[in-house]
């Protein structure tokens, strides 16, 4: 097992490792930013070192300030958390090669999966159930006029570098295929530095549902079911709960068991996210691989009782996985609720600043994955998250209920929050019902005020 474990990452999901790394004897080390000084993460954490000014780009994304700092350090992995490096498989070759493990799959495994268009061949080949598209990239605005009239409108172009949402045009008609198609590329070409798009069709109202999915290094992958992530605003997650409401055991075995396929044959390691998109029917489409632990693994160690960051860290030290399959029960209800500060009336818009007063909820079925205290100043320099509160019951409705009781005692103040907005979701008659889709906060929440 590692013996000292680097951070690449701030905030939560840095304080999550520094968790998991204590429970496990394992020291750890924190990285911060100039912006990120005095952060409550990095008292908790063994070690801490100042890498950069607080622009990403010259602290949390820059390769060679985290290497020296491994270096100085001496430590023997690194884990990347979400976003930042989490998903560059240069990164990962970097560590590799400096005899540092990377606490997440190797390069190859993320740079077949990262890449949409050779994620979605691999899943053709092993027989993923995937939407009607094209099964290369489209090199030419009248070769997606060609499949578009094959599988017929609506459809989707989308950049084979994208994720998450970015680089995507919708298509009714024609005209509108052609615009989408010149924008979707030249909008990747710049974000991505890769202008490869394909066209898929488009499923109008579907759901987000996600299997996560650990794998260790002896052949061994698991699913420890699946999250419902419907609830977002412009890609971004607002609410994540698991069980799906839509969820049968039958469908929960299926999309598991083609889940754990794909990453065999991707020969994939440590933890990973396959996206599946659901209509109406039940019949569900892979969309992509997250090849990262991700911001909402919590409502998942809550009806699988397994410690995901723990599994991970176990995986990438070549152990075997504590748990297997048959372990694997989902039991229960869990629900989280992203804390931002942001103003919900004024277009989300952050709301950086000084936190005056802090009542955090508690008491029954009730955790807190946050790095906040009174007098902390949320920097303005990164994303806007400031804590996940989650709750955890035996059914769905008692789950809600015990949401609306938690965010009824939470008080923050000094900064603007998500809480009333999801205050309103958990009062919200289709929310209760379970009747929600992906366009469902934007189109119908948010629209009705
Ligand atoms: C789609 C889709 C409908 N049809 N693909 C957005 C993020 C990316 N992971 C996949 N996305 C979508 N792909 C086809 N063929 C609708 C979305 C989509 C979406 C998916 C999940 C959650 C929220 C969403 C919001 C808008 C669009």
């Amino acid at each position: 097992m590692f013996s000292k474990i680097l951070i690449a990452n701030r905030g939560e999901i840095a304080l999550r490792i520094v968790r998991a790394c204590r429970e496990m004897g394992i020291k750890s080390v924190c990285v911060y930013s100039e912006a990120d000084r005095g952060g409550p993460w990095l008292e908790i954490a063994d070690e801490a070192y100042c890498i950069g000014p607080p622009p990403s780009a010259k602290s949390y994304l820059d390769i060679s300030r985290i290497m020296a700092a491994a270096e100085i350090a001496d430590v023997d992995a690194i884990h990347p958390g979400y976003g930042f490096l989490s998903e560059n498989a240069h990164f990962a070759e970097v560590c590799q090669s400096s005899g540092i493990a990377f606490i997440g799959p190797s390069p190859e495994a993320i740079r077949l999966l990262g890449n949409k268009a050779s994620a979605r061949a691999l899943a053709t080949k092993v027989g993923v159930p995937l939407l009607p598209g094209t099964k290369d990239l489209v090199e030419n605005e009248n070769d997606a006029i060609g499949i578009a009239n094959e599988i017929g409108y609506p459809v989707i172009v989308k950049a084979a570098a994208g994720g998450g949402g970015r680089g995507m045009r919708v298509a009714h008609n024609e005209i509108a295929l052609v615009n989408g198609f010149l924008q979707a590329k030249s909008e990747a070409a710049i974000a991505f530095k890769d202008d490869g798009v394909y066209v898929e069709k488009y499923l109008e109202r579907p759901r987000h549902v996600e299997i996560q999915l650990i794998a260790d290094q002896h052949g061994s992958i698991v699913y420890c079911g699946e999250r419902d992530c419907s609830l977002q605003r412009r890609h971004q997650k607002l609410v994540e709960e698991a069980p799906s409401p839509i969820m049968t055991p039958e469908l929960r075995r299926k999309m598991g068991e083609t889940a754990s396929m794909l990453a065999k044959a991707a020969g994939y390691t440590t933890a990973g996210t396959a996206e599946f998109l659901v209509d109406k029917k039940g019949n569900f489409y892979f969309m992509e691989v997250n090849t990262r632990i991700q911001v909402e693994h919590p409502v998942s160690e809550l009806v699988t009782r397994t410690d995901l960051i723990r599994a991970q860290i176990m995986a990438a030290a070549g152990e075997k996985l504590p748990f297997t399959q048959a372990d694997v029960e989902v039991r229960g209800h869990a629900i989280e609720v992203r804390i931002n500060a942001e103003d919900v009336d004024n277009n989300f818009r952050p709301c950086p600043g000084k936190i005056t007063d802090l009542f955090i909820p508690g008491g029954p079925g009730v955790r807190w994955d946050s790095h906040i205290k009174v007098g902390y100043t949320i920097p303005p320099n990164y994303d806007s998250m400031i804590g996940k509160l989650l709750v955890f019951a035996d059914t769905r409705e008692r789950a809600i209920a015990r949401m609306r009781r938690a965010l009824s005692e939470f008080k923050i103040e000094g900064v603007k929050t998500t809480i009333p907005l999801h205050m309103k979701i958990m009062h919200d008659a289709n929310f209760n019902k379970g009747d929600v889709d992906t366009g469902y906060i934007e189109n119908v929440l948010l629209a009705k005020g």
